[in-house]
């Protein structure tokens, strides 16, 4: 595996700074907290409704909780002896399901490693435990809320989508295409569907190797109603946010900027950042339009809409 032209994709240097000119709607980035050393690669992010951003990591099985007021940042949970942590939503009020597994840059990828953990925050302290583990799939990266009871999760490794039940950890497979969500034979690491969120009757989600950005609309169950739309096929997408207004940001990596599409279909560029791997909103009045940002470099930005 080609790790190095992964870790070029998806940038590990990451600027404030834009040196290109910003279009009228792009608005610079600012730093909110810097992880260095370990974990270092965010991957990532979801905001609490009090505030608290919660960050998960492509090169440790641990969650993080990040305070935009204080920027101060600290260690949530261990999730168990998984090495790599990913996708993240909230399923309850303050409860959140997380993607684990192992995987590592030295070691690759251990297929029939990969499990949904549900943390919860409504106590005093955390508290995270295992959902279930999923020993067909090859290697678990996007998660979306779906309905009240059901998570939907990618597999970047054999492209499909999961459903699980979050009170039993059931699940089966929902959608499968080879075409759009497996990687291709020649991925720097074999991952092909990587972000992944629902909303009002869509599912959105890229293939972060296929530089594409995908649409399908789906039933209450999450099976395919209608043919994977292709929003674009020519720019690196990561993991994504779909806003109460029904505009989707998409992490675009060494692109060095978050792409908005508009329920229109129109495509900008809504913020610049570098590296970015995941997006968020916040959630409190205060927040409600800004942006919280994932990097590869560790860097969590934020950026107002
Ligand atoms: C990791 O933990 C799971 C249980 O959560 C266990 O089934 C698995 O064997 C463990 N793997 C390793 C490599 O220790
Ligand atoms: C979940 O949604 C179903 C169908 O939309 C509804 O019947 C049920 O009452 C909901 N359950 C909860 C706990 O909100
Ligand atoms: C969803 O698809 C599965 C098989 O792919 C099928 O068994 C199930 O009945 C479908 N659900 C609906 C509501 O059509
Ligand atoms: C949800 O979708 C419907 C039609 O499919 C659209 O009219 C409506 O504006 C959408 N709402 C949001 C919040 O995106
Ligand atoms: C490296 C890589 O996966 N490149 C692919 C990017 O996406 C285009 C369009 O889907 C493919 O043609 C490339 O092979």
């Amino acid at each position: 595996m080609r790790f190095p032209t992964l870790l070029s994709l998806l940038s590990l240097t990451p600027s404030l700074g834009s040196t290109s000119p910003l279009s009228p709607r792009q608005v610079d980035s600012a730093q909110v907290y810097k992880f260095s050393g370990s974990p270092a690669w965010a991957e990532g992010i979801a905001a609490r409704a009090n505030g608290q951003l919660l960050v998960t990591f492509f090169d440790k099985g641990e969650i993080w909780g990040v305070n935009p007021s204080t920027k101060a940042a600290s260690k949530l949970a261990t999730f168990g002896n998984a090495t790599c942590s990913a996708g993240i939503a909230e399923i309850s009020p303050d409860v959140f399901a997380v993607v684990a597994g192992q995987f590592s840059f030295s070691g690759g990828n251990k297929v029939g490693s990969w499990g949904i953990w549900k943390v919860d925050l409504t106590g005093a302290t955390a508290t995270a435990s295992l959902l279930n583990n999923v020993p067909e799939a090859g290697m678990f990266n996007g998660l979306t809320a779906f309905s009240n009871d059901t998570i939907l999760i990618g597999d970047a490794l054999k492209g499909a989508v999961y459903r699980m039940n979050v009170n039993t950890g059931e699940y089966s497979v929902a959608i499968s295409d080879t075409a759009t969500m497996a990687p291709p034979a020649n991925a720097a690491i074999p991952m092909g569907i990587d972000g992944l969120r629902y909303a009002n009757g869509t599912v959105w989600f890229t293939n972060v190797s296929k530089n594409t950005l995908h649409t399908v609309k789906v039933d209450a169950t999450g099976n395919a109603t209608s043919a994977i739309a292709t929003v674009w096929s020519d720019m690196m997408a990561d993991d994504l946010h779909v806003g109460p207004d029904g505009s989707a940001y998409i992490a675009t990596g060494s692109n060095n900027k978050i792409q908005k599409v508009a329920p229109d279909g129109m495509v900008s560029a809504a913020a610049t950042v570098s590296g970015s791997t995941a997006v968020t909103m916040g959630r409190t009045e205060a927040d409600k339009n800004t942006l919280y940002i994932a990097t590869s470099s560790g860097l969590i930005a934020s950026a107002q809409l």
